[in-house]
């Protein structure tokens, strides 16, 4: 039997193989329904194809996967769906129009021409459409066929995927996009390449994204987190223990990922390339065999272990350790061991390029500590959820893994934020054995991994509850009004308590968020199915 990741996206002609039943298939018929009409209503006519594909969350494993290092996410029940008719050959202009279900989001028009650029400095949202469009081309070329572009395509979005949430909508809606245009021309192809494609194409954005999100996107089975290796791209299933839940949080922090690149996502990429070339260096490479062949942290990590096992270890933050410095590096300090200028090493990357441009210093000795020791957590969770231990131990072990994940983003990383902190630590308050920020971060989501019989009680807690934190003087409560108190009745009995309000409460009274929304920034997920092209 074929390995799953070398099955084409599957094609179905009903909705339940991906939406099961109940209310989220009730949910779905709305939506693909409304697409359809909409469709119809702005194009004036019927869509030829629709496709769909999860955003995911990341159970552990941050900021590694460009380095090389597997990760461990699952798919998500939100996700982005696409319809689209491909316009007959002769029409023109040719044109790619693309339209959004929700209003905040006005229609974006381009050439149909698939090598144009896109343009960084003026971000539109339509733009991923452009990436997966321009992955097309280039993926059809790659293999000597003709992709039959250009040609102008209506599209009709609708995305379900928390934007700026670090839950992967980018790649959602560039996955959906891409299998939509190859189903609008009746092409298919395994998955473990399209989720290559699709990360390569996601670059046209402008961040130097590392293929975790497309990977699970595309390759996600439903019940299933999956371990994800890259070159090649590879998905194991990974069946997690009963008893626990994945909750996932919204921090209310957006997190623009494209937009900071410069500062944050690709700042994070070329300080681990820097600190792959300044070890390769320090461990016997000449510093031009260094530049040219050192791209990633896995590329040194054999040097690193073969230091270590000198010291009668198989660890490579020890080589980190003895060779890296704890104090920010910075361009001259680098450019002394590389003996090149960086602009030189980085001549090829405009995004990098623009990363030295904003950066006063490098911390060479934090990324890669962080980088080699979640890569070790990844494959510990793992081995965890494979060993014999009791489902309770197991869920406890996880937990402490998603914490360690969780400082080390935070300290060593640094792409936290306060919102995020505040909410990790109210959930390890609340009783859930580990949180930690997921993807990106500098804003987005946490994840909790709370036992299963807590997980309404925990919901609740974060959402309404004011929570009970210490004994101070009755003067305190006094200062909460009327109104409020009244929504608990029974605070007026103890008036001797402090209570803190709850992170999403406190943030509807500050009028951030509205009550009715809750259910999108704080729910509990199953692992759910990935990519998918529907023909009805
Ligand atoms: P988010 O921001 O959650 O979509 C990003 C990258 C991932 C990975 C994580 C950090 C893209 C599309 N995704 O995820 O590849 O590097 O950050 O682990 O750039």
């Amino acid at each position: 039997m074929a390995k799953h990741e070398e099955l084409p996206i599957p094609i179905f002609s009903s909705l339940e193989p991906v939406y099961g039943d109940g209310s989220p298939l009730e949910e779905a018929r709305l939506r693909f329904e409304k697409l359809k009409s909409k469709f119809l209503e702005i194009f004036g006519h019927q869509p030829d194809v629709y496709a769909r594909s999860p955003g995911r969350v990341n159970l552990i494993g941050e900021h590694i996967d460009y380095e090389g290092y597997s990760v461990l996410p699952m798919a998500i029940r939100q996700d982005t769906i696409i319809a689209i008719r491909k316009h007959d050959t002769g029409e023109s202009p040719k044109l790619l129009r693309i339209a959004n279900v929700n209003d905040k989001y006005t229609m974006c028009t381009y050439a149909a021409d698939p090598d144009q650029d896109i343009d960084l400095k003026n971000h539109k949202w339509g733009h991923y459409f452009i990436c997966g469009y321009k992955g097309y081309n280039e993926f059809a070329k790659s293999k000597g066929v003709d992709a039959g572009l250009p040609v102008g395509l209506d599209v009709l979005v609708d995305g379900t995927v928390p934007t700026g949430s670090g839950l992967s909508s980018s790649a959602a809606f560039v996955c959906s996009s891409t299998i939509a245009i190859m189903a609008a021309f009746d092409a298919n192809f395994p998955k473990k390449e399209i989720a290559q494609l699709t990360c390569e194409c996601e670059r046209h954005i402008g961040t130097q994204s590392g293929g975790m999100d497309q990977a699970i996107s595309v390759m996600a089975k439903s019940g299933f987190a999956e371990l994800i290796d890259f070159n090649p791209i590879r998905a194991t299933d990974v069946q997690l223990p009963a008893g626990g839940s994945f909750v996932i949080l919204h921090s209310l922090a957006e997190s623009q990922k494209a937009v900071t690149a410069a500062t944050n996502y690709n700042n994070r990429v070329v300080e681990c390339r820097l600190a792959a070339v300044v070890l390769g260096i320090k461990l016997g490479m000449k510093p031009q065999e260094a530049i040219s062949k050192v791209k990633t942290l896995s590329d040194v990590e054999g040097l690193c272990v073969s230091f270590a096992s000198s010291r009668s270890s198989s660890d490579p933050v020890l080589a980190v350790k003895e060779f890296l410095n704890e104090e920010p590096y910075t361009a001259e300090d680098i450019e002394k061991i590389t003996e090149e200028s960086l602009p030189s090493v980085f001549r090829n990357s405009s995004t990098s390029l623009d990363v030295l441009r904003a950066a006063k210093h490098f911390k060479l000795f934090q990324r890669a500590s962080h980088v080699y020791s979640e890569a070790k957590r990844v494959h510990a969770f793992k081995d965890t959820v494979l060993s014999e231990l009791s489902d309770e131990d197991m869920l406890k072990r996880l937990g402490e893994l998603m914490n360690e994940s969780h400082y080390s983003c935070s300290v060593l990383y640094e792409c936290s934020c306060p919102e995020l902190e505040e909410l990790v630590k109210i959930c390890r308050d609340n009783g859930a054995l580990g949180a930690r920020l997921t993807g990106a971060g500098w804003g987005g989501c946490a994840v909790a991994l709370v036992k299963e019989s807590i997980v309404p009680q925990f919901i609740l807690n974060l959402k309404v509850r004011f929570l009970l934190t210490e004994n101070i003087p009755l003067h305190y409560s006094e200062k909460f009004n009327a109104d409020r108190w009244s929504l608990f009745p029974h605070v007026s009995t103890m008036g001797a308590h402090l209570f803190q309000e709850s992170f999403y409460q406190s943030r509807i009274e500050k009028g951030v968020i509205n009550k009715n929304d809750l259910g999108l920034y704080i729910f509990a997920s199953k692992p759910s199915s990935g990519a998918a092209i529907f023909k009805f």
